[in-house]
């Protein structure tokens, strides 16, 4: 049994692809896909009640290259700008797979940054204990110092602590990997029971 933050980190890619694939690029939301996409796994999102002109503001936002597709990195983005805003509204319910993946990230960093010193921040005691604890596939293969290195990078405003937003991107970096190693190696994923 894969850990729940590592199984939603795999469901945000797996969705992605359920989408992607339909037309054109295979690897990127077409504007069609992406309304599929929120409507069907996001709708506390609120997308069905947006109206044409608005989801066209939105797709905009999104498509930060302007090839008018929603690309990977693109929609990673945007999942992490969600996941903040879930993080101030926790009471939210979330019924659909997707949802609940974002949920579990929300979670996962408050079971540990409580644990000493700055309940909203993770310390460097308390990243590590999540590594090991929630990514043992990624920590596996992470040495002390390359998580003392990691650490260094995902700490953006240089205060020793990892803040959710800090958290989030990390976790966004993740996913990409996991993308890359998808698209790369489609037939070697590691298959866990
Ligand atoms: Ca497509
Ligand atoms: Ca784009
Ligand atoms: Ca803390």
């Amino acid at each position: 049994m894969a850990c729940p933050l590592e199984q939603a980190l795999a469901l945000m890619v797996t969705t992605f692809h359920k989408y992607s694939g339909k037309e054109g690029d295979k690897y990127k939301l077409s504007k069609a896909e992406l309304k599929e996409l929120l409507n069907k796994e996001l709708p506390v999102f609120g997308s069905k009640q947006m109206d044409e002109a608005e989801f066209k503001r939105l797709m905009n936002d999104l498509d930060h290259n302007k090839d008018s597709e929603v690309d990977f990195k693109e929609y990673v983005c945007f999942l992490a700008c969600i996941t903040m805003g879930f993080n101030e509204l926790a009471a939210v319910p979330m019924a659909c797979p997707l949802e609940q993946a974002l949920a579990v990230v929300v979670a996962t960093f408050h079971k540990y940054s409580g644990n000493e010193g700055d309940k909203y921040k993770l310390n460097k005691a308390e990243l590590k204990e999540l590594l090991l604890k929630e990514l043992p596939s990624f920590s596996k293969q992470t040495s002390e110092a390359s998580l003392q290195q990691l650490m260094s990078n995902l700490d953006c405003n240089s205060d020793s602590e990892v803040d959710f937003q800090e958290y989030v991107t990390f976790l966004a970096c993740m996913a990409m990997m996991c993308n890359d190693f998808f698209q790369d190696l489609p037939d070697k994923m590691p298959r866990r029971k």
